[in-house]
């Protein structure tokens, strides 16, 4: 326990261990393509701000009717107010607009009579994502914590669940504390809640956990790893089946302590954003069948150059943040659809899911539009490098991202921090990150957004090293004033390895509010865009560039009379429909090389 406990709850004390962090990614489960049992919708809800729930143990309460009642608990989980799920807070009520605490969800799951013990079912409960920490009970149990706000996680509830009526708790904490990743100061809202789909799976007694798939390295064959969840009464699989109709494969895998990998010859037709092919991959093993839609592709670092199927590419993307005007950070397949849609007129075939794992379904939509992707997690500026809680817990979101889309063609970078001051400990923490990564997945560029040192005028950070892709954010012509210096930083460096240019941009105001001209005017804004463009298409080793960003987002922290709660950097108003003159700039620049 001592070796799990994370700080924000150490001053508590609780007979029972919340700050387990025991739902992590050794248990996922691969679900995509499943069927299940939607828990969206209605739940009952309460903020609690002093933690009073953990303490009263109101996940013990038993429903009842108020005059039965024999405490007097300051909460009944079972009545009062209700909200949807998924959703976040901030944007239902206005007082809860920048509440930060925990949150009490309850909801009623009724289990068919007889099922689970007759026929062996198990049943996993999925949480697509919960900003931060999520404690979960099952019937007044608890049975586990999560930390980290924007990748899935998983909780068995097989041996928990009674028959017919069960009462489904979960308190969320979004506080932000020095432990966490992100830590306390961001550039995005800090939208707290249950946002993404909550679901139910029922799973044969013995089934399959996980599979990853992708091209081999040398490009002849596809691989194969399967891992079997098999029964704690002895395992029965010996073998799993794969099938590729379109391919001709049908491969039988063995399977030896759950474990199976396999290398099939093949010459699959290559993935690319002009050419997005996906195969139908079947999975098999006893009772359980899994399906995906899987692209093959290569991608490498070979010197300066990025290669994607064995040849140079320039990546022409945009930043995305997760958020909307009323929604927050609740996304769907219409919200990223129109997304990747403004994507393709700027003329993009890359873009960077700033600065967290966005929804899975963005990246399954990028391999069925032909889009390449950085993915990235919230190592963000400032982060408590020193603390192997800290280090752990950005691992875990780490790997619970590859693991969730290492299976997605569109996928080429895995990004591990954006911005952190280059010292030892960040140096050693993020090197273990970039191991992690490499280890998870070898069939990936890893990158991070660098520094650039500004006295000397040129790219310098350590980290680089460890990296296939430098990214670098810089911001000349906003934040550095002298836009000489980035033509200065242009001739002074010398990188062995790719550049991309992870952000650039300017705010502009293009509300009747804004400024005609100067700082914060469209105007500017799409000066900086012609002079960045200018100044960075000279340079070799840029291989694509990813301005910041395609919308206008919510932010605590900027205030100012043109910014009103948001970042403006937006080619596009929060509104994601009203274009500003920068939207054109660069799509003609992306237009113009595309060919
Ligand atoms: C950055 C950050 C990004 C901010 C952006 C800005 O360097 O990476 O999260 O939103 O600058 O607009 O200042």
């Amino acid at each position: 326990l001592a070796e799990n406990a994370l700080t924000s709850l150490h001053d508590e004390k609780y007979d029972v261990p919340f700050n387990l962090q025991n739902l992590n990614h050794t248990t996922m489960v691969f679900t995509k393509g499943r069927t299940s049992t939607s828990l969206n919708g209605s739940w009952n809800f309460c903020v609690d701000l002093l933690d009073t729930g953990l303490r009263q143990k109101w996940y013990e309460m038993q429903p009842a009717n108020p005059v039965d009642r024999v405490e007097p608990w300051d909460y009944d989980p079972f009545m009062g107010e209700s909200i949807p799920v998924p959703s976040n807070w901030a944007m239902l009520k206005e007082k809860w607009y920048f509440f930060e605490g925990s949150a009490w969800y309850t909801k009623k799951l009724v289990k068919k009579k007889g099922s689970a013990a007759e026929s062996g079912q198990r049943y996993i409960l999925r949480v697509g994502a919960a900003q931060y920490d999520c404690k979960v009970f099952l019937n007044g149990k608890f049975l586990g914590n999560h930390y980290g706000g924007s990748t899935p996680f998983y909780v068995e509830l097989t041996d928990d669940l009674a028959e017919e009526t069960n009462w489904l708790m979960l308190c969320v904490n979004n506080t932000r504390t020095l432990d966490r990743v992100p830590m306390r100061n961001t550039d995005w809202f800090n939208y707290g809640g249950v946002y993404r789909e909550v679901e139910l799976f029922s799973l044969p007694r013995e089934f399959i956990r996980d599979m990853f798939i992708r091209l081999s390295q040398d490009g002849r064959a596809i691989e194969v790893d399967v891992v079997v969840d098999s029964a704690v009464d002895g395992p029965s699989i010996h073998h799993a089946h794969l099938e590729i109709p379109e391919l001709g494969i049908a491969q039988k895998i063995s399977i030896e302590h759950g474990k199976g990998t396999c290398r099939i010859a093949a010459e699959p037709e290559r993935w690319s954003p002009e050419n997005p092919r996906l195969y139908k991959v079947v999975l098999t093993a006893g009772e359980d069948r899994i399906t995906d839609n899987v692209g093959f592709r290569s991608i490498v670092r070979q010197g300066v150059d990025i290669l994607l199927n064995g040849e140079p590419i320039w990546l022409r993307g945009i930043s995305v943040h997760e958020d909307d005007d009323i929604l927050g950070k609740v996304t769907s397949d219409e919200d990223i659809r129109r997304r990747l849609a403004h994507a393709k007129e700027l003329g993009c075939n890359f873009l960077r899911l700033a600065h967290y794992p966005h929804h899975e379904r963005a990246a399954e939509l990028a391999d069925e539009m032909g889009f390449l992707l950085w993915q990235e997690i919230p190592v963000y500026w400032a982060i408590d490098f020193d603390n192997h809680n800290t280090l752990k817990d950005a691992k875990n979101q780490l790997i619970e991202l590859i693991k969730r889309d290492r299976n997605r063609a569109s996928v080429i970078i895995w990004s591990i921090g954006n911005e952190n001051p280059d010292t030892d400990s960040r140096l050693s923490f993020m090197r273990d990150l970039a191991e992690t990564a490499r280890l998870n997945d070898p069939t990936r560029l890893v990158a991070a957004a660098c520094l650039i040192n500004h006295a000397k005028l040129k790219i310098e950070d350590r980290l680089v090293d460890h990296l296939d892709v430098i990214g670098i954010n810089e911001y000349y012509g906003w934040y550095d004033e002298n836009f000489d210096d980035l033509y200065a930083i242009g001739k002074n460096s010398d990188p062995d390895r790719p550049v991309v240019i992870s952000e650039t941009g300017a705010d502009g105001d293009n509300s009747s509010q804004g400024p005609s001209e100067g700082l914060f005017s469209e105007k500017y804004m799409a000066d900086v865009y012609r002079r960045q463009i200018d100044t960075l298409q000279k340079l070799a080793y840029i291989k694509g560039m990813s301005p910041w960003i395609l919308y206008d987002f919510r932010v605590e922290r900027r205030q100012n009379i043109f910014q009103r709660g948001f970042n403006r950097k937006g080619l596009i108003a929060a509104d994601k429909s009203t274009k500003k003159e920068a939207f054109n700039i660069l799509a003609s620049f992306y237009h113009s090389i595309k060919d």
